[in-house]
Formats: C-alpha cells, structure tokens, sequence
C-alpha cells in the first residue's frame, strides 16, 4: 500500500479549474464473497485477499476524505460480490443521478441501494434506466466536464446511451466502440481538466482516436505504459492515480507530466485481481 503526495501544485491552475469538484463520494463496504464470486475477464481467477482490499480501500476513502468529500459508506452485501463497484450503478451530473441497468444480470440487484441513497438521503434527483433493452455500467461513461463519452462494450448499449443522452440534454453523447476490456475507463480517464490519461495498449489507442475525431472537444493527451493505469480521478483539484508498487512505468510517466496538480498515489492491487479500478469504488457528486 502506497501514500505518496507530490506537491507540484499551481493554485492559480488549480483555482481555474472548474472540472472535478465534489463534496460526497458514495462508497460502499467489500463482501468476503468477492474473493470466489465476482466477475473476472480473466480466465484464471487470482484470489483477492479481502483484508488486504479492505486496507487499500480504507486509504482510497481516506485520500478523498482528506480532499474535501464527505463520505456515505454503504454496507457491503454479501449477495452481491461485485457491490464495492458502485461507479457502475450510477451517473451523477449536476445533481441528477442516472441509476444504470448494469450489463451483467448478477449485478442488477446492486442499484436498489444505491437508489436509495442518492434519492432519499443525498436528494438527488434519481431517473431511473429501467428499459428492458437497455443496459449500462458507469464504467463506460466518461464525463469531460464538458461532454459524455459512453464506451459500447459488452456491459453497456446503444439504448442505455440514449437514455443517459435523454437524462443529461445540456451535454452531447458521443460513443465508442469497445470491443476488447471491460469498459472505456479501464484505459481512458480524465487525468485533470482537459487532459485524457489513455493507454498505450491498441484499444485504448483507437478509443482515443474515435474521441479525437468525434469528440466536440479538444482534449490533451497523457499517454500511459501500462492501460490499467490510465485508470486516474481528478478530484478538488488532485490527480489521484496508480501507486508504483503496482505500476511503475505508469507511475513515472504521470510524475514525469509535470502537470501543475497535486498527485497521490493509491495502490489498488486486490480489486483490480476483480477488474476493479480507482474510478469505480465511489460515485462522486
Ligand atoms: C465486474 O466485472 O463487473 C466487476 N468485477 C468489476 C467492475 C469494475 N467496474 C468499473 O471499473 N467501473
């Protein structure tokens, strides 16, 4: 587990920066059953140690606490393994929050929590994608600040974009197609206002030229070693990204950007045995 904080800051940059402020995350607690049953891509599962997720967690809510957020934790059930990935149940823009229907049936009982939370106790306006045709997983949908990105992928549809289109109109929705990986932002994140992180893997390459070419927006590009890593959050004005623990390439090329942010690093190497990202363990508002 790693905690590191470069202090490179700009506060006049950062003062500017209107992308990425928030003051709640909703988290949610890790089910021992996480380490048999979530999901994996991979062929071959690789246990997650649960205590240790549970450590790497506690530093991942501790970073954003420290940043400013106030943080609703949701207990963790066992009944859904994949629970700790609340970014998938939920888009949250300009208080409203788009409730998805996750592409994998084993998570759809996941939102009813999350519903609840964001309408009843953070007063969210709720919409609620339930369209039986429709499907989506957060993890899909890239927010710039100034438009949406809505990976296709196997979790997430055409008709699950339209509907986060219909929800959120004063922005445009562009898709891309994902046909290897679980989601766009396992190799596509913004890294600090107007700057992508992307991977320099061969999907993460033609994501990020369908954004050039289709975005309505010029984004700069920060290219990263290894594509998990380009998994980062941009939050009040820190870059939080991968711990060199777990990706050292990655961690010095971030460092090596010079961008006029703050960073820290956290590690994140249990969850991610369950394709879990940084993105994906909070709903930020
Ligand atoms: C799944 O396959 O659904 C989970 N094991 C991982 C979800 C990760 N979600 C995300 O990166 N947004």
């Amino acid at each position: 587990m790693t905690l590191s904080m470069t202090l490179t800051s700009d506060p006049q940059r950062n003062k500017m920066a209107a992308y990425g402020r928030y003051h709640t995350a909703v988290v949610r607690g890790i089910p021992d059953s996480v380490r048999y049953e979530a999901l994996i891509q991979a062929e071959q599962r690789d246990y997650v140690d649960v205590e240790k997720a549970r450590q790497e967690k506690a530093v991942y809510v501790q970073t954003l606490r420290d940043l400013g957020l106030r943080i609703v934790e949701l207990p963790a059930a066992e009944e859904h393994p994949d629970c700790p990935f609340v970014e998938d149940c939920a888009v949250v823009c300009n208080g409203t929050a788009l409730v998805t229907r996750p592409g994998h049936p084993s998570r759809r009982g996941e939102v009813h929590a999350v519903k609840k939370v964001l309408e009843a106790d953070l007063g969210l306006e709720v919409v609620h994608m339930v369209e039986d045709e429709a499907t989506m997983d957060g993890g899909d949908v890239l927010f710039t600040g100034k438009e949406f990105f809505v990976g296709l992928s196997n979790r997430t549809n055409e008709a699950g974009a339209r509907i986060l289109a219909e929800t959120f109109p004063d922005y445009s929705v562009t898709t891309i197609p994902v046909a290897r990986g679980l989601h766009l932002k396992c190799f596509c994140t913004m890294a600090a206002p107007d700057v992508m992180a992307v991977g320099e893997g061969p999907e993460a390459q033609k994501a990020w030229q369908e954004i050039r070419a289709r975005g309505d927006h010029k984004y700069a590009v920060l290219n990263i070693p290894d594509d998990g890593a380009a998994n980062c959050m941009f939050v009040n004005g820190t870059m939080i990204h991968c711990a060199a623990d777990e990706f050292p390439k990655s961690a010095k090329t971030y460092a090596a950007a010079h961008l006029a942010y703050p960073r820290v690093q956290v590690s994140n190497k249990e969850l991610a045995k369950v394709d879990g990202s940084l993105t994906c363990c909070s709903i930020l508002i």
